[in-house]
């Protein structure tokens, strides 16, 4: 269907269900809103965007710790909202300052002053110590403030040229949900789909320092910011070793880096400190605080930093209408408030102690279930083992432990995170710790008796994996897994056996063999080596999800081989009027819209971040459905474009990229074979035809095996000296070397259009080839041409995925039979060698436009384009007549 087709339709569906909505409100009594938990899910399934995947639980009602559903069932929550409802739910003296306000006033927008911002402004900074706070609503526009102050600060203090400021962030990060700050995401699906993304990122794995000291001492001088969680809460609570923060502080100043500590989190308290930094005495340049500084009753958040660097941002330069408003001002000042007068860090310090000290005893009871219990004050995590779980899910535990009374959320496909309001009772605390004893004890063996196990991988779906032994890895945390809120389906057999690679502790004292890395003995620059001679994507996937030194080195390999798996044509424009070519042809003029590099499973992630590649590919056909076809092979993998892919790498110089086949559609026996230079726009091109190819065996021999030096005469059998026959024009020939002429172009402009993502994202990319498997067509830029292409904006052609070729000067030679070195004869040989119009040819042929004689420079191009036998026939084509044609630009 075309667009403007399913356009009308839609236009059609909204009519009729606005006259729908319409008649209901004249004539029916309005219904009365749904009130049941099950009614009250229906509808927002129904009428809400399903970019979520919750628990099947209603909150209708909440105070303190407690939650109420529709039903009146009562429940304690150990999420807090993601650690936004520190205060407790609907805490007296916030609600109280909330109404108060908002019965005085609400918004003023920063265009003019208000009553309240000020006092919090004050009160912020005094509690915090900097001299100065931006203030914004959601968390991640705090983060996308402070990567924006950073960038300033950045090009006017650190004097980074303009427009190359990088920002450091960590693999497993979460900073939230707009483009800017997906931008800095290791997770698929958080980023794919969304691109082309913010680029000026680089990542380093979170708790290691030397990684991050590396990264500066490679990048230092550009890099404005080092962006982290002191814990990571998303990836599972992640704790970094101890003396981490010191040393991010030390590196930081050391290199003249912005320290920037997302506590939107970890902050206010959460941690047993008001911020998790000072767990290491830790002061960061810019702080960002989000969640709880609302008490989660209003959105508020805020950048602190000192005067010298939050001046950077001058007026006009960034703001929020809503940022800094009275409402959000009163309630943000209650709910400091509030954390000060009830005691609520030490409270949650020492909970917190307690929380981990009767999980722990509940780990001594169930040692083969729970692999950790870790965290800091109430934000805390319980990691299970999966295999001793199996076939139950951490999000099958939640749903047991809700249905005990108690909410938790879980993350990965084993940990459950448990962080309560830090207002929480002993009582209640006693509580929570009691029904998660029963889950494992009583419900988990029910559940596992009644769901069966998942197959175990076949050698298919494991693939070359087993090529590799179980190594040491380069990072403490085992994040692995996928969020089955987002990836329902369990994991996939292939990223379950990429686990596997990594060492078990447990398995591990089985076997101290495969205690010994080997790799460990080798220096990074030999293994970087090996890396750029491994080249092939796929295969420096797999070696990424090694360990995170393989991870962090494959990131630099310099050299890169794509191999793309599937080519997605759109719509298929219609020929151009006049140009004969048949069906054979007609994939000839499809643009490719995307190639497809299947069979990744997101090799390239932070280590613990191999996700569910069967959820991909259904997600992907969701949104997608032309995608890939069902009985496609790649159908069990998953899928990413090859720009995608190459975002991990940082340092390509050299890029080769090769498609399954070659996009023009031609006969059995024909020959067709280009070659074109591309800058921001087509440079030359090369085209070799012939109607049909005659193996050696099938020819009588005519000559010897000619070379370039033979006669035209004598290689093409006859004394005509290259003059086209008359026949030629009347016998659809020549339409034919025309419409291949063209399809060479639409192909070569298409695959250019492709690489703008590419090139844009890899400045250090000095020769791209983008070639197929058939050897049909090449396409190559050397660094002069990378370089406009980065500068120069891309013309395209029309509305559609190619880039504009420019309009045309082309030669063309024929034979209608020569003879190539080793017997094999091209019958109706075509050479059409193409330049754009304004440059015209290097050396202008002296002779009229019919038959001008070549320059050297073109001859050497021409003669030297292909490899053999074919460059013997461009060298003995081109000493024959030379017609010179005109084609307007298309
Ligand atoms: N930084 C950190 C450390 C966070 O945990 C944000 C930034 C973004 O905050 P906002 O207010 O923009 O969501 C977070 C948020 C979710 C979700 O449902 C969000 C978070 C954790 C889990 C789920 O989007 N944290």
């Amino acid at each position: 269907m075309t667009g403007s087709m399913a356009a009308s339709r839609r236009q059609l569906r909204w009519v009729a269900k606005r006259m729908v909505a319409a008649r209901n409100l004249c004539a029916v009594p309005q219904k009365s809103p749904p009130s049941s938990s099950e009614e009250l899910m229906r509808l927002e399934e129904q009428c809400s965007a399903h970019n979520y995947h919750p628990i099947p639980m209603v909150f209708s009602q909440a105070k303190g710790t407690c939650v109420w559903d529709p039903e009146g069932n009562k429940y304690i929550d150990f999420l807090s909202a993601y650690s936004a409802v520190n205060q407790g739910h609907c805490h007296p003296k916030v609600v109280k300052a909330l109404i108060e306000q908002a019965e005085r006033l609400t918004l003023s927008s920063r265009a003019f002053y208000n009553d309240k911002f000020p006092t919090f402004a004050e009160h912020l900074t005094q509690m915090f110590g900097y001299d100065m706070t931006l203030p914004m609503n959601t968390g991640a526009e705090g983060v996308e403030t402070a990567l924006k102050l950073a960038r300033k600060w950045g090009y006017e203090k650190k004097k980074i040229p303009k427009d190359e400021a990088l920002i450091v962030s960590c693999c497993g990060c979460f900073h939230g949900r707009t483009l800017g700050v997906i931008s800095m995401s290791c997770d698929n699906d958080a980023t794919r789909g969304f691109g082309p993304l913010v680029p000026g990122h680089l990542k380093v794995d979170f708790g290691d320092v030397d990684a991050l000291e590396q990264i500066f001492r490679d990048h230092g001088e550009r890099i404005c910011a080092f962006l982290f969680e002191p814990i990571q809460g998303e990836a599972g609570v992640i704790i970094p070793p101890d003396g981490y923060l010191k040393s991010v502080r030390d590196l930081c100043s050391r290199h003249n880096i912005l320290m920037i500590a997302d506590e939107i989190q970890t902050g206010i308290a959460r941690t047993g400190k008001m911020l998790a930094c000072e767990w290491e005495n830790v002061r960061p340049d810019v702080v960002i605080l989000g969640k709880a500084l609302g008490a989660g009753v209003i959105p508020v958040s805020a950048v602190l930093a000192d005067k010298e660097i939050m001046l950077c941002i001058k007026p006009g330069e960034h703001g929020s209408t809503f940022g800094g408003n009275p409402l959000a001002s009163a309630v943000a000042v209650a709910a400091l408030d509030v954390i000060r007068d009830e005691g609520l860090t030490e409270r949650a310090a020492k909970l917190g102690q307690e929380l981990r000290d009767q999980l722990m005893k509940i780990q001594q009871r169930f040692p083969h279930i729970i692999k950790e219990v870790r965290g800091r004050g109430l934000l805390n995590a319980v990691d299970l083992n999966n295999k001793a779980l199996s076939p139950v899910s951490a999000y099958d535990l939640c749903i047991k432990l809700k249905e005990r009374g108690i909410l938790a959320k879980p993350t990965h496909d084993t940990i459950i995170r448990l962080a309560p309001p830090l207002t929480i009772s002993m009582e209640e605390l006693n509580d929570a710790t009691k029904a998660f004893g029963d889950v494992l004890g009583l419900d988990l063996p029910e559940m596992q008796k009644q769901k069966p196990k998942a197959e175990t991988p076949t050698s298919k779906q494991v693939g070359d994996s087993s090529r590799f032994r179980p190594l040491v890895c380069g990072t403490s945390v085992d994040r692995s897994g996928s969020d089955p809120m987002t990836s329902p389906g369990g994991p996939p057999a292939e990223a379950e056996d990429l686990r596997r690679w990594r060492r078990d502790p447990a398995e591990a004292e089985d076997n101290e063999e495969e205690e010994i890395d080997h790799f460990d003995r080798l220096p990074d620059c030999v293994l970087l080596l090996v890396f750029n001679r491994v080249g092939d994507v796929k295969d420096l996937g797999r070696c990424c999800v090694v360990c995170g030194r393989f991870h962090s080195l494959v990131r630099l390999v310099d050299s890169v081989l794509v191999r793309v798996d599937c080519v997605i044509s759109d719509d298929p424009s219609p020929s151009p009027a006049g140009v004969a070519g048949g069906d054979s042809a007609r994939g000839v003029f499809s643009h490719l819209a995307r190639v497809v590099l299947g069979g990744i499973a997101r090799p390239f992630q932070a280590l613990g971040h191999i996700l569910a590649p069967s959820a991909d590919v259904a997600s992907d056909r969701r949104s997608s459905p032309s995608l890939l076809s069902s009985s496609s092979p790649l159908s069990e993998f998953s899928h990413h474009s090859p720009a995608e892919v190459l975002r991990n790498f940082k340092e390509i110089r050299r890029l080769r990229i090769e498609l399954p086949a070659g996009e023009l559609g031609v006969d059995d026996g024909v020959l067709l074979k280009w070659k074109a230079e591309f800058g921001s726009t087509l440079d030359s091109c090369l085209i070799l035809s012939a109607a049909s190819v005659l193996s050696s065996s099938s020819v009588s021999p005519k000559s010897s095996s000619p070379n370039s030096n033979t006669s035209f005469q004598d290689a093409c059998g006859g004394d005509d000296g290259g003059s086209i026959p008359e026949s030629f024009y009347t016998n659809g020939n020549l339409k034919l070397r025309v419409f291949w002429t063209i399809s060479s172009l639409i192909a070569a402009s298409a695959r250019h259009y492709l690489l703008q993502p590419i090139v844009a994202d890899h400045e250090t990319l000095e020769s791209l080839e983008l070639t197929d498997v058939d050897g049909q067509g090449v396409l190559t830029m050397g660094r002069p041409q990378l370089q406009e292409f980065r500068v120069k904006p891309v013309s395209a052609s029309g509305s559609s995925q190619r880039t504009l070729v420019p309009a045309l000067s082309m030669r063309l030679w024929y034979a209608p039979y020569l003879e190539l070195p080793g017997g094999a004869v091209l019958k109706g040989a075509t050479l059409v060698a193409v330049r754009p119009s304004p440059e015209r040819w290097r050396e202008v042929a002296s002779s009229g436009e019919w038959g001008g004689s070549l320059g050297s420079s073109d001859r050497c191009w021409i003669s030297s384009t292909f490899e053999e036998p074919y460059r013997s026939a461009a060298g003995m084509l081109v000493k024959g007549r030379t017609y010179c044609l005109e084609m307007n630009s298309f």
